[in-house]
């Protein structure tokens, strides 16, 4: 059976982003793949982060991923900091497969480290990729489902699973992203040009699986649109062509019948409605959120890490052969 592995960070409130870029396709994938879903602090701490509210952040995460239709019996999840091969395996490929010019291309480092001074970025947030890398190969991952943002990523492991098979022999599967065609870039719904980002200054940027039902109507009513007044799916309208796709993938309509209801009709009535299918989505994700425990998780957790543990262990074991550690 082929494998997959993806992760989110436990760095915000999680959006539709998120589940409409990653998490959806995990969903789907945990039957034909052995999936394993990891939530990703080690990454989340590259950027300042609040210990307790990283604690909880850590827990509801975990809570998200089940709620949204991941089910611990098909897919092992767990917390990346439980595995701490995931950190050993990283300084390897840091000292023998990654280089300098390698990490000096990667587009988010750059974006992220521009919000603040780049002096003061993190060496973890430089360094990301390579984790994520690590992560993505201790578990011979064949296929990684992320949004257009981490392809990036991916490929860099690409690139250093391939470089280090070549210099010690077979050790890594090459793995491959997997992207879905509308959700792969859902847009911040303040400024069609960036992605939605949990990490973006406004809160009016994302619609946050949390958000209550005035929230969400709230930040729609408020959401940039484009010039003109009809529901055209276009790139000439960016901002509208970002909600269309959202209704689109939550209410699985076909973008021309959406854009055939709204004939004569503006955009107030297609925003209303867009509210209410958002809602209809959201109402039983967070209901399903609220009846999970906080035992219930750690439960799932531990189980995950003992199964993730195993895997990664064997691994690291073949990497540490191969570059002439003693066993
Ligand atoms: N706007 C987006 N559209 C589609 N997919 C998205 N993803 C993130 N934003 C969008 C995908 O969600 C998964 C988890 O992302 P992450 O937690 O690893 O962090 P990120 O990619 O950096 O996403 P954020 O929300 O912008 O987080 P912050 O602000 O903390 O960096 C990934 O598969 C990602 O592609």
């Amino acid at each position: 059976m082929k494998k997959t592995f993806s992760g989110v960070q436990p760095s915000g409130d999680l959006h539709l982003g998120n589940y409409l870029g990653a998490i959806r396709n995990w969903v789907r994938m945990q039957d034909e793949y052995d999936a394993t879903f990891c939530v990703v602090d080690l990454h989340a701490i590259t950027v300042e982060q609040n210990p307790d509210e990283l604690r909880r952040r850590i827990l509801d995460v975990t809570k998200m991923y089940i709620a949204l239709g991941i089910d611990p019996d098909k897919s092992t999840i767990f917390v990346q900091s439980d595995v701490v091969e995931h950190t050993e395996l990283c300084w390897i490929l840091n000292c023998v497969s990654a280089r300098m010019g390698d990490m000096e291309k990667m587009t988010q480092f750059k974006d992220k480290s521009a919000r603040g001074s780049a002096q003061r970025a993190s060496v973890g947030l430089f360094d990301y990729p390579v984790l994520m890398a690590a992560d993505i190969l201790l578990y011979d991952t064949n296929v990684v489902p992320v949004g257009e943002d981490q392809v990036q990523h991916v490929e860099l492991a690409r690139t250093l699973a391939r470089r280090f098979n070549k210099k010690f022999g077979d050790t890594f599967i090459v793995p491959q992203p997997k992207l879905t065609k509308e959700g792969k870039r859902i847009m911040g719904l303040d400024d069609p040009i960036k992605k939605m980002s949990k990490s973006a200054t406004s809160k009016d940027n994302y619609i946050a699986l949390m958000d209550d039902v005035e929230v969400v109507r709230k930040k729609i009513r408020k959401a940039v649109t484009d010039s003109g007044s009809e529901v055209i799916y276009s790139d000439n309208k960016p901002a509208l062509q970002n909600l269309i796709n959202i209704y689109s993938l939550l209410s699985g309509k076909e973008i021309a019948d959406i854009e055939n209801d709204y004939i004569g009709k503006g955009y107030g009535d297609f925003k209303s409605d867009l509210a209410d299918v958002v809602i209809a989505f959201l109402k039983p994700f967070q209901e399903k959120f609220a009846k999970i425990s906080d035992d219930e998780v750690k439960q799932i957790l531990k189980n995950g890490a003992k199964t993730a543990k195993i895997r990664a262990q064997e691994k690291m074991k073949l990497v540490k052969e191969k570059i002439g550690f003693v066993i």
